[in-house]
């Protein structure tokens, strides 16, 4: 896979924490709640290695390497069978470390922990929980974070025992998600995923919701604060299904009026932190947010771009996908993500120089079959290939210039390879289909002239007794406009 040629030594991915000298340790940012993560690894029985192992590691939320993706999860994955692509537990505690980041807070410590099976009451076994109490303690944590979903009970359990805030993956990508969401329609949406999160959780909380005051799992999209009556909570569900409907049938009229014109929807999927937004900005010279947190795009942004054979479509950058995206976010997405699903060509983002580009993929097609948009035509954008050697770079892209080439080779940040995209894009649109025609047109026609300047390729040209003969290509939308002066 192209993601073991990158340039970045793969150093240690977590260092001690540094204090300059002369520093008071205190805390530096204190709206930055402190988090300790905990990372579980289930294996199954008879496997060798070390079992039950505690790694108990400081690491410092500036520690610039461990979030480089090529850092991120050193460990060998001799337990992932090849053909089924799995995160394995290093990896994805590293993950979690950088969704901790993009809720804001700051990682102060991490545990891995492994276990033949589940606990079923409190996920790992009593005894360990008392000693993850401690290091958390110790690093004078807020918050644990758990690299795995939790039922409602073993939440409450465990928040008995390490007597702190305990908050599961689902619900960590639900606060990213309220922190990030702008437009209406993206808060409604992350609202009503939040409520379903809550509603069975709400009954005896080991930590009072109400005592938090903010911070991880407690925040609501725009001013909403979560509200914990469960009466309530059913009544604001309601509400929110309501007002999401209204936004998609105003959506849905958006479309229709969009698509009574022939213009072909390209919609760009990938991970989250593709760099989607990256190549959405480099294709149409918009400006929407491109950052190294996840989830950083929420509400769905559609723009126009111009093809080489003069067509236009629209690209729509949207949502990026996680694996195990919790399924309340998706279906609370489905409105944001029908862009997707009525697109007619779908650019498959991912980041080439993430070891973890192959089990990314994996995700976003689980994702993809969800929304049944599996089959829909697909064209592979590997970017980031800034990030690879030089030598990789070269023979990936020759490799992508064969004529039908489904992979294209990428750079959203440096530029590299976007006209050979926009190329392939053309290639594969039928929307709006371009044919060649030749005309004969009045040179008094000088708008029609002009408008063909601008709307197809024009191969010759000649003057004859007063008219323009001209051979071009252009677009069926364009070719209906000038059909009186189509010759054959
Ligand atoms: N080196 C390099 N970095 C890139 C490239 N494209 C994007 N990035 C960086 O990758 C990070 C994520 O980019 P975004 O464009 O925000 O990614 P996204 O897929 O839109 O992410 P979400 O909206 O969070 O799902 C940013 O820090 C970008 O600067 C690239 O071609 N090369
Ligand atoms: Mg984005």
């Amino acid at each position: 896979m192209a993601g073991s040629h990158t340039k970045k030594s793969r150093g240690t991915a977590r260092a001690g924490r540094r204090v300059p000298l002369g520093t008071e340790v205190v805390r530096r940012e204190p709206q930055r709640e402190r988090a300790f993560l905990v990372g579980i690894e289930v294996r199954t029985r008879g496997r060798s290695g070390a079992k039950g192992t505690v790694t108990a590691q400081a690491s410092t939320a500036r520690d610039a390497a461990a979030m480089q993706p090529a850092a991120i999860g050193a460990a060998k994955k001799s337990n992932s069978k090849p053909s089924i692509p799995e995160f394995d537990a290093d990896e994805s505690l590293a993950e979690l470390r950088t969704l901790a980041e993009s809720a804001g807070a700051e990682v102060v410590g991490e545990i891995l922990q492994r276990r033949d099976r589940p606990d079923p009451a409190t996920l790992i076994g009593a005894g360990k929980l008392e000693e993850i109490a401690g290091a958390a303690a110790a690093a004078d944590a807020d918050v644990l974070l758990f690299d795995h979903d939790l039922s409602p009970s073993q939440q409450r359990n465990i928040e008995k025992i390490v007597q702190r805030r305990v908050i599961d993956r689902t619900q960590l990508i639900l606060d990213i998600f309220a922190k990030h969401a702008r437009t209406r329609e993206g808060q409604l949406q992350v609202e009503l995923a939040q409520l379903h999160y809550m509603m069975p959780r709400l009954a005896g909380h080991g930590v009072e919701m109400s005592q938090l005051g903010g911070g991880i799992g407690t925040r609501g999209p725009g001013e909403t604060k979560l509200e914990t009556d469960r009466r309530k909570i059913a009544r604001r569900v309601r509400h929110v299904e309501q007002q999401i409907e209204n936004v998609r049938r105003i959506r849905a009229q958006q479309r229709q009026r969009r698509e009574s014109a022939p213009v072909a929807t390209v919609a760009l999927v990938g991970y989250t932190n593709a760099g989607k937004s990256t190549l959405f900005n480099a294709l149409t010279q918009a400006k929407v947010l491109e950052s190294p947190r996840m989830f950083a795009t929420l509400d769905p942004t559609l723009r126009g771009v111009d093809l080489p054979s003069k067509r236009k479509v629209l690209l729509s950058d949207t949502v990026g996908f996680i694996r195990s995206l919790p399924h309340t976010l998706v279906s609370a997405f489905r409105a944001t993500l029908e862009e997707v699903q009525r697109a007619s060509l779908i650019l498959h983002v991912s980041d080439a120089s993430s070891r973890l580009s192959a089990e990314q993929d994996a995700q976003v097609e689980i994702v993809l079959k969800e929304l049944e948009a599996e089959k829909k035509p697909r064209l592979r954008v590997m970017n980031k290939i800034d990030l690879l050697d030089e030598e990789v770079t070269q023979s990936l892209l020759a490799d992508s210039l064969r004529e039908d080439s489904k992979t294209v080779y990428v750079s959203a940040k440096e530029g590299t390879g976007l006209a050979r995209l926009l190329q392939r894009i053309d290639a594969m649109i039928e929307e709006d289909a371009v044919s060649r025609v030749h005309l004969r047109i009045p040179q008094k026609e000088g708008k029609t002239l002009a408008m063909l300047e601008a709307k197809a390729r024009i191969y010759s040209r000649k003057y004859v007794d007063g008219a323009v003969e001209l051979e071009v290509e252009a677009p069926q939308s364009v070719v209906r406009k000038i059909k009186a002066f189509v010759v054959r």
